[in-house]
């Protein structure tokens, strides 16, 4: 062996230790792929999931966190407050379209949070920020969307162009299955809540991944799984935890017991994995009820229609947000 072989030996050898491979198809190797995570976190509880699940996955490079549909201000609290805890105060926070006022359930979390205080940037104009940021991106953007989608309509509407630097992965529609696995289609919240800006999303020419209800629908963490993340030492596993049990509000006993329904960490894994899930090309058509038909003459998408093993994905779900694995 000349030095060289040595070297490209030694190099093998150490490769799978040394260099970090990114998990599942779909994931183009160890680069990362960077993510705008747009979020109507502070309403149901599994965007914080998402959220958390989005910093525990190192394919992932969270660039910049947006609010959608209002309550800006409690809403960049609850992500600046979970990022600062996690130690990401190296991601922008957003403030999104001001389409609704109020707080929700994770309001007891960040009481006496000041968001001008958080170490990191607050962009008060979170669509113009979510437009830099994709425009400005060497590589296409990942826009992972997970709730109604007043931002993305008006990020369309004042720079067509973030379609041809983007891509759109989302938790929307409910396609052959609706709430709970029932055998026909709802209109599921984050279509209902703007079926407009839903309509301009998912029309705009990019690709588009989504998980319907017919996947995101079903997954709930229960028993030794729950456990794990509910007695987890792991910082972004106890901030999970907290702001679950302060939006269970009058039902604290089911934060001891299980999760909700984790819909939203469904398109967190579909940004870089599709391994678990039984993909479908399929035209979508948004109706002005909220409902999402199937139909082969609207803009085709890749959608999340079955699962192959829901038991692995919550498995390896429990792994990532559970942190290091407890002491046997
Ligand atoms: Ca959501």
């Amino acid at each position: 062996m000349n030095r060289m072989s040595i070297l490209l030996a030694a190099l093998a050898f150490l490769g799978p230790i040394a260099v970090p491979i990114a998990a599942g198809e779909g994931s183009a190797g160890p680069k990362k792929i960077p993510v705008i995570l747009d979020s109507d976190i502070g309403d149901d509880i599994d965007d914080t999931w998402a959220l958390a699940l989005v910093l525990r996955s190192p394919e992932l490079d969270l660039k910049l966190f947006v609010t959608d549909y209002g309550k800006r201000e409690y809403r960049g609290k609850v992500a600046a407050r979970f990022l600062e805890t996690a130690g990401r105060t190296d991601v922008p926070v957003g403030l999104g379209l001001d389409v609704a006022k109020g707080e929700g359930g994770q309001a007891p979390w960040v009481k006496g949070y000041d968001l001008a205080k958080y170490p990191g940037k607050v962009h008060q104009d979170g669509v113009g920020a979510l437009i830099d940021m994709v425009m400005k991106s060497p590589e296409k953007m990942t826009l992972l969307c997970v709730g109604p989608l007043p931002n993305i309509e008006a990020a369309l509407e004042r720079e067509p162009r973030i379609a041809e630097r983007a891509r759109f992965v989302g938790m929307h529609g409910s396609l052959r299955k609706g709430y709970g696995g029932k055998s026909s289609p709802d209109p599921e919240w984050n279509v209902k809540a703007d079926p407009a800006a839903c309509r301009a999303a998912l029309s705009a020419p990019w690709d588009i991944t989504i998980t319907p209800l017919d996947t995101c629908g079903l997954v709930a963490l229960k028993g030794a799984r729950y456990a794990r993340i509910r007695d987890s030492k792991d910082p972004v596993a106890r901030a999970l935890v907290e702001n679950y049990r302060a939006w269970c509000g009058n039902d604290p006993g089911r934060a001891d017991r299980e999760s909700s329904i984790l819909f939203d960490t469904v398109a967190v894994y579909l940004a870089f994995s599709r391994e678990n899930l039984v993909m479908e090309r399929l035209g979508v058509r948004v109706k002005d009820d909220g409902i999402t038909a199937i139909d082969e003459g609207a803009k085709k998408m890749d959608c999340a229609m079955e699962w192959k093993d829901l038991g692995a994905f919550e498995e390896f779900l429990t792994g990532r947000l559970a942190g290091k694995e407890p002491a046997k």
